[in-house]
């Protein structure tokens, strides 16, 4: 009756008519296999959910199972209800006096959604906002059976686990490259209760007192009047405080070297930091530091990839995890401990073990594997998921004891408390992610988003009217018991040990074990950083800093910013390398690698093809090239010049002269149009691609004509890991062993 609300649903019935997206097809043109109506018009039985959007498998805290089932009960029926169950009949219009009259208050369905969406955002994390998550399994060898009672740890246990990765500085939107430290953070769902592992990919930290943590995270964040720059350490506030506070000198030479800048989440190490105490079934006690291996080995970005990245995809992180499991090329890395005798002193050979500023080299003791963790489920909600996760460094499990590490102290308390303002209060542990997978028996009771109906009426103890229940375990039925360790007799101080004073041995250490090309980037990074200082005497300081590390670092840095040179203020300290932080010299899997197949119309097409099935053989990922989208040959081109940038791929093959492409950024001819397909190599896009590749240590392989690309993107033929070949498969053969080593690290001018 109403004919502008004909026209309206008549437009729609158009637009809907193809039911395939906008990528598909050509929206009011139906499809000729496709159903005419995209949205069904009657109820269908729900579908059957995949196996990848169910929820962990967890118990709620009154032992009922739940997890999935409950999750997948959170949505059921096949028509659209209000938050009462109450089937609703249109949710496109507000209720109005008439048509064009105005809307009702009392429209209880637009008031419902409305209010529901005002409150969808919740506060992010203070730090480690921005993040990307992942299901997945832990497998124990039963090799730390002997030092710890831990039942996820004994021979052949599997644990589902949940783990988030995360930047520190940056928002929840920030980009996924920046310079950063990463957190690498496990939920282990044991039979035992949570265990959270709530490492870093760094193995030192900033400060040696959590009292100190607001005053890192407040000059790391942006500047509280502009609040610039988003998600990095180059500016005045960061380096003011660390040059100051130089207890920090460590983690800031982690930052500045290529570890603040992983390739991949699935790349990156991980690491306890603190030193924690193992508990064996006999009551020993062993110091432990827990370390996580990535199976495809430790990448990293060069500075300019990355920044070009935070453009170019500032998912890249998060991408690469999601895709890297849904491909079924699942990430995994090995847990590893370092074991020390829990000796009065806690130290080991000179190292203070309670000092979070302090590594102790693999050298001096050996990581032994004691289990594989494998990923291989992406979470099907991010919100109720990576979001809600809450990992807290006091979920711990039988056989898992701390130190007394004043900065795992104050960690202690600061979890808890923050999830009371992210989460909204104390039930947190009710979330489907956080549910322990052991029953729980708690006498916790209501508080705001209290989910469980608790049974019984004596929620204290000792009682009688519930018969007593729940009953104290004890040592014999796997009780959390804290281990007898003497507490030193002292008085009481706000101090800290003289052990905790050395602050510049360990970077000292770190800079001597770099190879030089990692002591190029080094240099680059602090000469970038402090250069976007503004304020002199900051940058004057930060030198000081170098000076008590290395000479030559601080020289070249000093020369990059228009500086002289200080002195060291303290005697050089007198180490050793540690040949294993070097990430530099070692040859790794090359499963997952990118590499792009740059082509055109006259390229060697069936040389594309072969060498596109021989990388896809060899467990890399191939991605096809081309002037614009749609096919080459027998070929799908998977990116064009114009979407394709050289941070995508590991290496590049050229296959061939690839054709100008024809839009504003092709090649024009004398009167300024597009130059035809001419065989001409000088697409600028191309060039970008190649050159980039190139200048990032990037293997390159050309043939049939390739070699032509090489010339006119400046890259000479004879350079390291340039390799100019017969066929694509030839070409392939030797970018493989150049991407066991990650880079052409000869490329870069400190080799
Ligand atoms: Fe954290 N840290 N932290 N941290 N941290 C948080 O907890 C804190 C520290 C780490 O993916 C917060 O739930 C204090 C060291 C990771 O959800 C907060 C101190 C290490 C994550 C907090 C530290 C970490 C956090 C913010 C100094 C490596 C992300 C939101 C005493 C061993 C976990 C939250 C996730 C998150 C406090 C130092 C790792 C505020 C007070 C050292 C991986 O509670």
């Amino acid at each position: 009756s109403n004919p502008i609300k004909r026209a309206a649903e008549k437009v729609a019935d158009t637009l809907r008519g193809d039911g395939t997206g906008p990528q598909d097809g050509i929206p009011g043109k139906p499809g000729p296999e496709s159903p005419a109506v995209a949205e069904p018009t009657r109820p269908r039985e729900p579908l059957p959910p995949k196996p990848d959007q169910t929820g962990p498998d967890t118990v709620s805290p009154t032992g009922q199972p739940t997890g999935a089932d409950q999750a997948r009960f959170a949505q059921s029926g096949s028509y659209l209800t209000n938050a009462q169950g109450t089937r609703l009949p249109d949710t496109d219009h507000s209720l109005k006096a008439g048509p064009r009259g105005p809307v009702l208050l009392q429209d209880h369905h637009l008031r419902e959604k409305v209010m529901h969406f005002d409150h969808e955002r919740i506060p992010e994390r203070v730090v480690h906002a921005r993040g990307a998550a992942a299901h997945g399994v832990f497998q124990s060898y039963g090799t730390a059976a002997a030092v710890t009672k831990a039942a996820f740890l004994a021979e052949d246990e599997e644990t589902p686990v949940f783990v988030r990765f995360s930047t520190v500085l940056g928002s929840r939107g920030s980009s996924d490259t920046v310079r950063d430290t990463r957190g690498f953070a496990t939920k282990f769902y044991t039979s035992e209760g949570v265990f959270d592992l709530v490492g870093n990919n760094i193995p030192v930290f900033f400060i040696q007192d959590a009292i100190k943590f607001p005053d890192v995270i407040h000059a790391g964040k942006p500047h509280p009047d502009r609040e610039i720059p988003q998600a990095q350490s180059a500016h005045d506030t960061f380096w003011d405080f660390v040059t100051l506070h130089t207890e920090a000198t460590h983690h800031t030479l982690w930052n500045m070297s290529d570890r603040g800048i992983p390739r991949s989440y699935r790349t990156m190490e991980g690491f306890g930091v603190h030193t924690f105490r193992l508990v064996a079934a006999d009551g020993g006690t062993t110091l432990v530091k827990f370390h996580w291996k990535p199976k495809l080995g430790v990448h990293s970005l060069v500075w300019e990839e990355a920044q070009i990245i935070n453009g170019v995809d500032p998912d890249f992180h998060r991408r690469d995890l999601a895709d890297a499991i849904e491909a079924g090329a699942y990430p995994r890395w090995e847990l590893g401990i370092q074991t020390f005798p829990d000796t009065p002193d806690q130290t080991f050979q000179g190292i203070d073990l309670l000092d979070p500023t302090n590594i102790v080299p693999e050298e001096l003791a050996p990581v032994r594997p004691v289990g594989l963790l494998t990923l291989n489920r992406n979470p099907s909600n991010f919100f109720a998921e990576t979001e809600q996760v809450a990992f807290h460094v006091g979920h711990l499990v039988p056989g898992i004891d701390i130190t007394d590490d004043p900065l795992l102290a104050g960690r202690l308390f600061s979890y808890l408390d923050t999830q009371i303002t992210r989460l909204g209060g104390p039930n947190f542990p009710q979330l489907p992610i956080n549910r322990p997978h052991a029953p729980v028996n708690d006498m916790l009771r209501d508080g705001l988003h209290q989910t469980a109906v608790h049974r019984g009426a004596a929620p204290y103890r000792p009682n009688s009217l519930d018969g007593g229940c729940p009953f104290t375990a004890g040592a014999d039925t796997g009780a959390y018991i804290e281990s007898p360790v003497p507490v030193p007799e002292s008085t009481k101080v706000r101090d800290a040990p003289e052990s905790f004073a050395d602050h510049f041995s360990q970077p000292r250490r770190f800079w001597l074990s770099m190879s030089p090309v990692e002591r190029e980037h080094i240099i680059g990074a602090y000469t970038f950083e402090l250069s976007k200082c503004y304020e002199q005497a900051i940058r004057e300081r930060a030198l000081r800093v170098l000076a008590n590390i290395d000479p030559e670092l601080c020289a070249e840095v000093a020369t990059g910013l228009g500086l002289p040179a200080p002195e060291p203020t303290v005697p050089l300290a007198d180490v050793e390398p540690s040949p294993a932080l070097s990430q530099v010299g070692h040859t790794w899997p090359t499963d997952g690698r990118v590499v792009g197949i740059v082509s055109g119309p006259d390229g060697d097409l069936d040389g594309v093809r072969a060498v596109r099935d021989a990388v896809l053989e060899g467990g890399m990922v191939p991605l096809v090239i081309g002037p614009v989208g749609g096919t080459l040959g027998p070929l799908t081109v998977q990116r064009t010049y114009a979407n394709a940038r050289s941070v995508e791929f590991d290496a590049l093959l050229l296959a061939g002269t690839p054709a100008v492409g024809s839009d504003a950024y092709g090649a024009r001819d004398a009167k300024g149009l597009p130059a035809p397909s001419a065989g001409a190599p000088t697409d600028p896009r191309v060039g970008l691609l190649v050159s980039e590749a190139f200048r990032h240590g990037k293997a390159i392989g050309a043939w049939a004509g390739g070699e032509a690309v090489l010339a006119a993107s400046a890259v000479p033929a004879d350079a390291p890991g340039v390799v100019v070949t017969t066929s694509g498969t030839a070409a392939l053969e030797q970018l493989t062993r150049l991407l066991g080593e990650h880079r052409v690290w000869d490329r870069f001018a400190a080799a």
